[in-house]
Parts: structure tokens; sequence; C-alpha cells
């Protein structure tokens, strides 16, 4: 593969590096004007995803601003579900939407059964083109949603505050409920190995809302499938790094450090000295700056940076991040801060 700059896999791995490597989740966004301007004339967010030059347009724009370690390919958690016949729209201002949620158990019966490499070429096209234009100089990551935080989206139509719907489903529809988990697992499997085969050098899992879960439930609605994934793509994939970022889930680390990623995002609520207590050096941990640091002035990103590096401390496998991602609201220049003080304070 030899990349011109491997801090990002050599920390997955736990290898040592000469300084901690970082990039953000949701970099290539709507904080940027430059990534405002191109989904600006693409008009819709689907037609921006599924036009290969506009994605590698955007997943390129950060890199062009700041020194990153790694960049994440502009696509969504959501194409699995569209690419199933839900009918993904975006409101402005209200985020993504299905046309045709999932409210009973034939309604999950009915999905199809879909073909990464032929329903989701749009994503491994966008991969290709990055992958070549980018030219060895850092990583490309690709990514999946959690089948968890499918499913919320799946059931309630669209974004949800108390997951009354999603969980109802769990609740009163279990054996539908595993049945959907199940079809993603399989569907998130194949998408991911075709991501590696298309140029992904590192995958991550994004399952934001496993944090609504109970301990119980979250092991057999959530991690269980996410295990699935892992074994199932490193199968095909043992050397391609795998991070699985589940949100609000402390009590739930030690578990997680135990299916077989290469490492764990981690979310400002949890200190990183605890979380590699939790993880006992079994996976890196990715994080985790509270995104919200980004408000403040540039003398407590720096000191709050540093925060965080100190509490990973000593040894390998830190790779540096928000615990969640950017806001539109966001200055590029307060990330541009805190990339520079990442690469002044963790040099080695
Ligand atoms: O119109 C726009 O421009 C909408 C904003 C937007 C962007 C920039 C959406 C809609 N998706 C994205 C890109 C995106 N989404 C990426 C690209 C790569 C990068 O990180 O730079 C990634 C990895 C995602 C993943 C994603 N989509 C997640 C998981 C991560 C997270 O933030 O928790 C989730 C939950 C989604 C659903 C989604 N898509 C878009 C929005 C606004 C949302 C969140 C809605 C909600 O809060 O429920």
């Amino acid at each position: 593969m030899n990349l011109k700059n491997d801090l990002l896999l050599r920390a997955l791995k736990q290898q040592p590096v000469e300084r901690t490597p970082v990039w953000v989740m949701r970099q290539a966004g709507r904080y940027l004007p430059e990534y405002r301007k191109i989904r600006k004339q693409a008009g819709d967010f689907m037609t921006m995803a599924k036009n290969a030059e506009m994605v590698c347009e955007v997943t390129l724009q950060p890199l062009r601003r700041f020194p990153l370690d790694a960049v994440i390919i502009f696509s969504d958690i959501l194409t699995i579900p569209d690419a199933m016949g839900l009918g993904l729209f975006f409101v402005q201002g209200e985020g993504p939407k299905f046309k045709n949620p999932i409210t009973s158990e034939k309604d999950v019966d009915n999905l199809p059964k879909i073909n990464s490499s032929i329903d989701l070429k749009y994503v491994m096209d966008g991969l290709s083109l990055t992958s070549e234009k980018l030219n060895k100089e850092v990583p490309l990551l690709g990514f999946c949603g959690s089948p968890w935080t499918l499913l919320t989206y799946m059931v309630e139509g669209g974004s949800s505050k108390n997951f009354a719907k999603a969980k109802s489903f769990l609740l009163n529809h279990t054996t539908a409920a595993h049945k959907l988990l199940q079809k993603l697992t399989d569907a998130s499997i194949d998408y991911l190995i075709a991501q590696i085969a298309a140029g992904a050098n590192a995958v991550q899992v994004f399952d934001s809302w496993g944090g609504t879960l109970t301990p119980e439930m979250y092991q057999a609605f959530s991690l269980d499938y996410m295990q699935q994934i892992v074994t199932g793509v490193k199968k095909h994939c043992p050397d391609t790094p795998i991070i699985l970022f589940s949100k609000g889930v402390q009590y739930n680390l030690s578990k997680m450090a135990d299916v077989g990623a290469d490492c764990l995002g981690v979310d400002w609520t949890t200190d990183l000295s605890l979380a590699k207590k939790l993880t006992a050096g079994k996976v890196a941990l990715q994080g985790n700056l509270d995104p919200c640091v980004l408000y403040a002035s540039d003398e407590v990103i720096k000191s709050e940076v540093k925060r965080v590096l100190s509490s990973f401390g000593d040894g390998n496998g830190h790779i540096f991040n928000l615990g969640h991602g950017m806001h539109p609201e966001m200055q590029p220049e307060k990330l541009a801060v805190m990339i520079d003080a990442v690469r002044q304070y963790s040099q080695k």
C-alpha cells in the first residue's frame, strides 16, 4: 500500500508513531464555505452523494485546508436503507427523512437483499476516484452505520429525540427487529468489503445512538451485530483496521474491546485514562475533544488538546479526534488551531 503518511494506520495497530495522528468526524461538511458552494450547485444532498467528482472534491476539501492525517469519504450512513428502497430525502433544516419507513414485520420481510457493488456503485466510484486523486498522501476511510443506528432512522422515518418508535419496535416486534438488524448486518459486511476493494484503507462503524440503549439491550441489539460485522469483514480483509464508534456507552467499553475491532471511538464524556483502563490495551482509542471546545478561545482549545493528550498518556494507539462531529456553525479557523496543537504537543 505504501502510503506517504501512514501514522493513522500505525496508531490503529498500536504501533509507535512520531506524533499522534488526527482527523475529525464530519470534517467534510457544512462548516466549510467550499462545501456549501458544491452543495448549492448539487441542489440536494443525494445528488451530491451520487456524483463521484463531487464526492471526491468534498472529501479532499478539508485536506487542502488542514494538515490532516486521514480523509473520510463523503457519503452518509443512510445509503444502505436508501438502496433497500426506503426513499431517502433531506428536508432543509430537519435532516434526513424516509418516504417509506418500516412499520411492520411484513415491511422487513419485503426489504430486498442488496449488492453493494451494484446498488451502491456510486459510493465505490467516489472511493476509487478519491483514492486515485489522493495519490497515497494519507489514508482514506470508508464507513457505514451500525445496524441499530440505521434501524432508528428506518423505523422513526428520520431523526428522533427519544427513539420512542425505534425502541417500541425492539420491545413489541422483537423478532422483526432481529430480522431487520440481521439484514442490515449482512448488507454492511458486503458494503465495507466493497469499500475496501474500492480503496478504503480503514473503516469506521458509526453507532451514534448506541448510548440510548440499556447495557443489556445494547449488547443484544447493537454490539452483537457490530461484532458480526467485524468478524465478517476481517474474514475477507484481515489487515484492514476497523474502528467502532458508539456514542455514550462508557459502561460498555470493556465489552466492546472484546469483539475484534482494532480501535474504539470514545466520546468526550469518558476520560481517555478511564477508557484505557476499561479496554486494557486490547484496542487503540480514538477521540475525544468535546466538539464544543471549538467555540472557545484559541488558548482554551490548546489547553484542552493538551489535556486530552495527557489523559491518554504514554503508550501507543491514540488517534486524536473530536468526541463527535463538527457542527455546521463552527469556524474552520478553530479546527486549524486544534490540529496545530495536536501536531505540536504530541511530537515525540
Ligand atoms: O445537506 C447537508 O449538507 C447535510 C449534512 C450532512 C453531511 C455533511 C449529512 C446529512 N450527512 C453528511 C455527511 C456524513 N454523514 C459523513 C461524511 C464524512 C465526514 O464525516 O466528513 C458521515 C461519516 C456521516 C455519517 C452520519 N450520517 C451519521 C453518523 C455520524 C454522526 O454524526 O453521528 C449519522 C447519524 C448520519 C445521519 C445524518 N445525515 C445527515 C445528517 C444531518 C444526519 C444526522 C441527523 C441526526 O442528527 O439525526
